[in-house]
């Protein structure tokens, strides 16, 4: 490919109410900043979206810090180099430590473009394989068991066939059975976002019993070890999240017996380069891997998509509609749901989705252009 020169680059900082409260471990949302990043090169316009949310609670990184990171390193990184392949971004921005969410708005933006100068999808340029993606759905913690139940209930009627429960200490084991005794075939897995310690092995031993498709980061957000401990304990499969946050920490997590299976984010592991790069180190060890999700408008949905639509994200990703969280969105096409809880992977050229200008007029609170000197 002949190398393009990233002209301009813009960063939008936008805040989507969300349709209902999402509630963790970690705290309750209401609405969902992100930061969206605009790659322009040669008539062509590529997006990213940086998932760092409103304060340092699922990991370190916040807007603010994306913002920053972005506007006074990064972006002067990339302007005016020429690129032949995304996969050369890492090695440009290789001097920033961390702020893997901000590093992976910009790359995968480039990521677009590139798949859009070359005239196919992000699917397609990433080796995606399959036409739709299973997905299923997160649920977040409710006052209530019955409240929690009405939550499923919507959503199994929907039409998705995997959820996911958030638990916690003291909302843990009651929630997975009053679910389990409701739908005995759905498949189902829970995510503690980091909440627990080897001290309550008891709770997951429980769990155990619920026919579970795993359990989601149990531990502390930045072990290895005590996972390895715990998994040796459970038949259940744990999963990582948090703790995953380059490929040389899938490669020890797995020697170690951490865990087995891998939620792969593209925002916590720096970018497409280091997803791909984690997919196919589990796929070469017979890991299965999935999609993870942060309450992305559709720039970040269309781009799981494309990830997931690879061969060894094998088991259903957090991708669900966008409407579950946004009653609108800034990116259009919607993505949605077919019959069988798969989401069809769009085909045009990149991501297959773009912006509403007057949604994203909306919604802005910060917008910053810089362009390249002597473009
Ligand atoms: O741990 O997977 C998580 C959302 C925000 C931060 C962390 C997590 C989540 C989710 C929601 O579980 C996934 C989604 O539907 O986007
Ligand atoms: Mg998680």
């Amino acid at each position: 490919m002949k190398p393009l020169t990233i002209e301009q680059i813009e960063l939008h900082l936008i805040e989507m109410p969300l349709v209902h409260p999402f509630e963790t471990s970690f705290g309750r949302e209401t609405v969902r900043p992100c930061i969206l990043v605009s790659v322009a090169s040669d008539g062509l316009i590529g997006w990213g979206e940086c998932v760092a949310g409103s304060g340092p609670w699922y990991a370190s990184e916040t807007v603010q810090t994306a913002w920053h990171v972005l506007r006074d390193y990064l972006i002067g990184m990339v302007l005016g180099q020429p690129i032949s392949a995304p996969q050369e971004v890492p090695e440009l921005v290789a001097r920033v430590r961390g702020h893997a969410m901000a590093r992976a708005a910009l790359e995968n933006a480039i990521w677009d473009l590139v798949a859009q100068a070359q005239g196919v999808s992000l699917a397609t340029l990433l080796g995606g394989t399959r036409a739709a993606v299973p997905v299923g759905v997160s649920v977040g913690l409710e006052p209530t068991i019955a409240a929690l139940l009405a939550q499923v209930e919507g959503f199994v009627a929907r039409g998705y066939q995997r959820v996911k429960l958030k638990i916690k200490p003291g909302q843990d084991v009651q929630l997975v059975r009053a679910v389990r005794e409701r739908y005995p075939d759905l498949l189902l897995q829970v995510d503690a976002n980091s909440a627990y310690t080897l001290a309550d092995t008891a709770v997951f031993k429980e769990l155990d019993a619920y026919q579970l498709l795993l359990i989601e980061q149990p531990l502390h957000h930045d072990d290895l070890v005590d996972h390895a401990t715990l998994q040796h304990e459970l038949h259940t499969p744990i999963c990582l999240d948090e703790s995953i946050q380059s490929p040389e920490h899938a490669r020890w997590a797995l020697q170690l017996g951490a865990c087995r299976v891998i939620n792969i984010k593209v925002g916590r592991v720096g970018g497409f380069t280091a997803a791909m790069a984690i997919h196919d180190l589990c796929a070469a060890q017979g890991v299965p891997v999935w999609c993870g999700g942060m309450l992305e408008t559709n720039i970040g949905r269309a781009g799981n998509l494309a990830l997931a639509s690879t061969a060894n994200f094998t088991l259903p990703g957090d991708i669900s509609e966008s409407v579950r969280y946004f009653a609108e969105d800034v990116a259009l096409p919607n993505l949605t749901l077919n019959s069988d809880s798969t989401i069809t992977v769009p085909d045009e050229g990149g991501l297959g989705v773009t912006l509403d200008a007057e949604r994203l007029a909306a919604v802005r609170q910060q917008h910053l252009v810089v362009r390249a000197s002597g473009a």
